[in-house]
């Protein structure tokens, strides 16, 4: 199914002057403020975020998954929904896949299919976390922490034959999460795990092609309960500095316990040259995967604060970071949950960039924090939907996404073409 630019500009026709009146109203009060508003709408017209291969079907738990019907049932119908997602919103330009859940029957093939819906290719995934059915060895004690050197190097090797598949389709980065641990006090050496892990990434890293990045996801727990080996950013952080210039930290939002300060941890790594990108979610509890901005807007926000401050710094060495979220849906729509989020981070970096840094560092400077809270307040009550709306429309895509979904009955459609039972791969 695609969405042809006709139906998004008679459905933009319904709302088009209420747009046009209160985007003259912001960009005139903004205006007022001194801000470029045409290169503000270039800035986030160019903020493309990769869509996770793994969350375009119904996600669930332990206790029970609900699939609402017309989930991809290939790699291609996947692209497809990606690009259903990229014409409404001309901010989902990437797909990130997780392997061997996506593998590739003809990468020449895919890569056309997703370049005719104007997507490229971001990380790949490796996956050492489940056994598949032909695998000679087990990960249920761990991957590339293993004791058993066989079952260590046939987790090498499955990141060698990732990364094969990254660079076949253009992709230039591949994101290691382990979750390599242990649930009982005495059951793991925690140093020789460390150095095993370590070994074994240094022969990962070594395979990765010269233009290539690696993404070292860390998260305290689960499915482990007593240690997980890279269990939070330090240990990520040093594994990244030991590997190489081209090794990162890939900060997941969900993998941070109760009342983690993770904006503290962007700005430091950030500081450091090694934030490699994101998984953006959010959470109340746990690593809950729940949709962008639904429950800590303002924490989102805050870490967009510490990202533009890093970005527009111009002795920053930090390269530009991986934007991809990483979530899992058990209740709503996939893709309208997805397109819930592409808003959610699309509006934390527009208010982001609201910010009067001058006076904010001369507030911080003066140790005046009333006024800090002021001027980031400020930018975080400023409703930028008009402009994120205003980028869409220029782009070509819709003023109101999630309308347009609900309008064109694209789930009805999708159920009617794949049927009420299809199930996607992924968590
Ligand atoms: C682990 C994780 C990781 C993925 C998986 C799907 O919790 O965040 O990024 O591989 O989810
Ligand atoms: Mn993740």
């Amino acid at each position: 199914m695609r969405i042809d630019a006709e139906f998004i500009q008679s459905h933009n026709g319904k709302t088009l002057s209420d747009h046009r009146e209160s985007f003259a109203y912001l960009s005139g009060k903004l205006d007022r403020k001194g801000v470029d508003v045409s290169g503000f709408i270039q800035k986030i017209s160019k903020f493309q975020i990769a869509i996770p291969s793994w969350a375009l079907g119904t996600g669930g738990t332990r206790f029970g998954r609900f699939p609402g019907g017309g989930e991809p049932r290939s790699l291609e119908e996947k692209v497809d929904d990606v690009g259903l997602l990229h014409a409404l919103n001309r901010a989902s330009g990437a797909i990130s896949l997780h392997i061997p859940w996506d593998i590739p029957s003809d990468v020449d093939a895919i890569k056309a299919h997703a370049a005719s819906h104007g997507l490229v290719f971001d990380a790949v995934n490796s996956n050492t976390f489940q056994d598949q059915p032909a695998q000679a060895h087990s990960y249920k004690f761990g991957s590339l922490c293993h004791t058993s050197h066989a079952v260590r190097q046939q987790a090498i090797d499955h990141n060698l034959e990732v990364i094969r598949h990254g660079e076949a389709l253009g992709s230039k980065s591949l994101t290691v999460w382990l979750a390599d641990g242990s649930s009982f006090p005495g059951q793991m050496n925690f140093r020789k795990a460390l150095q095993r892990t370590l070994d074994s990434l240094k022969e990962i890293y070594a395979g990765m092609p010269e233009d290539w990045k690696l993404f070292v996801e860390y998260k305290p727990y689960e499915p482990y309960f007593y240690s997980t080996v890279i269990q939070d950013w330090g240990t990520s952080h040093l594994l990244a500095s030991e590997l190489g210039d081209r090794a990162f930290t890939l900060v997941d939002l969900g993998h941070h316990l109760p009342n983690t300060n993770i904006e503290q941890i962007v700005a430091t790594l950030m500081m450091r040259g090694k934030l490699g990108g994101f998984h953006f979610n959010d959470s109340k509890f746990g690593d809950d995967d729940l949709t962008v901005g639904a429950l800590k807007p303002y924490q989102l926000f805050l870490i967009f604060n510490e990202l533009v401050e890093g970005m527009e710094d111009p002795r920053s060495t930090n390269p530009s970071p991986a934007w991809m979220i990483d979530a899992s849906h058990n209740l709503k729509d996939p893709l309208e949950d997805l397109l819930q989020s592409v808003e959610a981070i699309q509006l934390a970096y527009a208010q982001a960039l609201l910010i009067d840094r001058p006076r904010l560092e001369e507030a911080r400077e003066s140790n005046d924090p009333a006024k800090a809270q002021e001027l980031l307040q400020d930018a975080h009550r400023t409703d930028v939907r008009p402009l994120i709306a205003e980028a869409r429309l220029r782009a070509g895509a819709a003023i109101q996404p999630i309308e347009a979904f609900r309008a064109l009955e694209v789930r009805k459609r999708l159920i009617e073409e794949r049927g009420a039972k299809s199930i996607s791969t992924g968590l």
